[in-house]
């Protein structure tokens, strides 16, 4: 077969990996001029123009971040996450949601690993599904965080769909809000009566969501009684991470021992409300994954001291507008960074918040927060943006906060 694998980032690196065998002839587009670690020898389609030059190809892989509408090629469109869909041999628990799936992910896959069950936790964290899929056998269980990305075009749903609160994201990508919860919506669109759908009742469109499914449902269990003194992360939203990852097990663990465990050996992914460091009485926390102003809120709302907010970046098209009501109410201090830096400053003039603009780097950005914050208080990264105005990735950018608060 002629296959394309559009989009060479790290799902069109396993893309490559899993298709390039005798039966197949294999090409790379990508709308980069210049794309890193390149096949030896292989066929390239490179630049603004790649993917209007694909008609030839009997198979096109589209990579999570490229819209659809950019390869109107039909039925030769499928993607990594369907292609593991159709030949995965164990039962698939999927978990999606704006804010949250990569914790939620990784408590369930750390009680059921805490049950005895051999999981894969693959998707959005960071394995491409396609490189695990060769290791799975039927007795064992996947557990896949699926951005609306990965769930645009997807033709079957997963045993278990897990879905957390949702709220506008990604809409410098998605055409419209419909589109992202449309996306979202697949899920569940392909769910049968023996399948189970868990979501937050609490949120409107997750409970949307839930409505499309022919499924069993099930609310998230919110009062979680004794199991609450294993939960080891900080914040109520952890609190309902967890309530769906107990609800999300229940047909594969009923001993509660085992949830126990699974639940307090889980002590937070990197860069998610992570405490880093002490410094002259002020605690920091480097939440740098908070790229959207929820997910800001629900950092502020976990700590009862002073808080100096480090906030901006890359505008992705949310409202801030919530987020500095709470920063009004709960008298949080602004430090505004990154391209949107002004536009914050501007917004918190109109909601009474105090605001100081800061457009150095990583290193004066802290120093700049140590200078102002008070003994007792806590300095808070959870920018409530993208990083890439100034940044390789969030990661980068809580690393650069990280070394920052060390070196104070
Ligand atoms: N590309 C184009 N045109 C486009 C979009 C992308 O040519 O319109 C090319 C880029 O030039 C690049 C490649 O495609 O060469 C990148 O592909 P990609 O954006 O799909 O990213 P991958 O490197 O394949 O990583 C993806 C996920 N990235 C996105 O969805 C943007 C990773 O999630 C995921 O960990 C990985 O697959 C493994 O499954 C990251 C992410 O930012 C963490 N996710 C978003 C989020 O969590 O908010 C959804």
């Amino acid at each position: 077969m002629n296959i394309v694998i559009a989009g060479f980032g790290q799902e069109g690196k396993a893309s490559y990996d899993y298709w390039n065998n005798d039966g197949n002839r294999l090409a790379i587009a990508d709308e980069r001029e210049q794309v890193d670690g390149l096949p030896d020898g292989v066929e390239t389609i490179l630049g603004a123009d790649a993917f209007s030059r694909l008609a030839d190809f009997d198979l096109i892989i589209r990579s999570p971040g490229i819209n659809p509408k950019k390869l109107p090629y039909g039925d030769k469109v499928w993607s990594a996450t369907n292609e593991f869909f159709a030949k995965c041999p164990a039962p698939i628990i999927g978990v999606t949601g704006t804010k949250g799936k990569g914790t939620t992910s990784s408590l369930i896959a750390s009680i059921l690993n805490a049950a005895g069950r051999t999981v894969h936790l693959v998707g959005n964290i960071g394995t491409p599904s396609l490189a695990e899929l060769p290791k799975i056998q039927a007795s064992d269980i996947v557990v896949f965080e699926m951005s609306s990305f990965q769930l645009w075009d997807l033709r079957k749903s997963p045993h278990v769909a897990v879905v957390l609160g949702v709220e506008p994201d990604h809409l410098d990508v998605h055409d419209s809000m419909d589109d992202y919860v449309e996306a979202k919506t697949n899920i569940v669109g392909h769910q049968s009566s023996d399948d189970l759908t868990v979501f937050n009742q609490n949120n409107e469109i997750a409970t949307q969501i839930a409505q499309k499914t022919r499924a069993k449902r099930r609310e998230y269990p919110f009062d979680l009684g004794e199991l609450t003194a294993s939960i080891r992360l900080p914040g109520l939203h952890n609190l309902e991470n967890a309530s769906a990852a107990v609800a999300a097990v229940e047909e594969y663990v009923s001993d509660s021992e085992a949830i126990k465990m699974g639940l307090s050996s889980f002590t937070g992914l990197p860069h998610r409300l992570k405490f880093v460091a002490e410094k002259n009485g002020v605690k920091y926390y480097d939440d740098s994954i908070a790229t959207t102003p929820g997910s800001a809120i629900a950092a502020i709302r976990s700590f009862e001291e002073p808080k100096l907010l480090i906030l901006g970046g890359h505008d992705k098209g949310g409202d801030y507008s919530e987020l500095l009501k709470e920063c009004h109410n709960r008298q949080v201090t602004v430090l505004a960074i990154g391209a949107n830096r002004q536009q914050i400053a501007e917004l918190c003039a109109e909601h009474g918040v105090e605001c100081g603009t800061e457009a150095g780097n990583m290193s004066s950005i802290v120093r700049r927060a140590a200078m102002e914050a008070k003994s007792g208080s806590v300095v808070l990264l959870s920018p409530a943006a993208a990083s890439f105005d100034m940044f390789k990735s969030y990661a980068d950018r809580g690393d650069q906060f990280i070394a920052a608060v060390n070196a104070l």
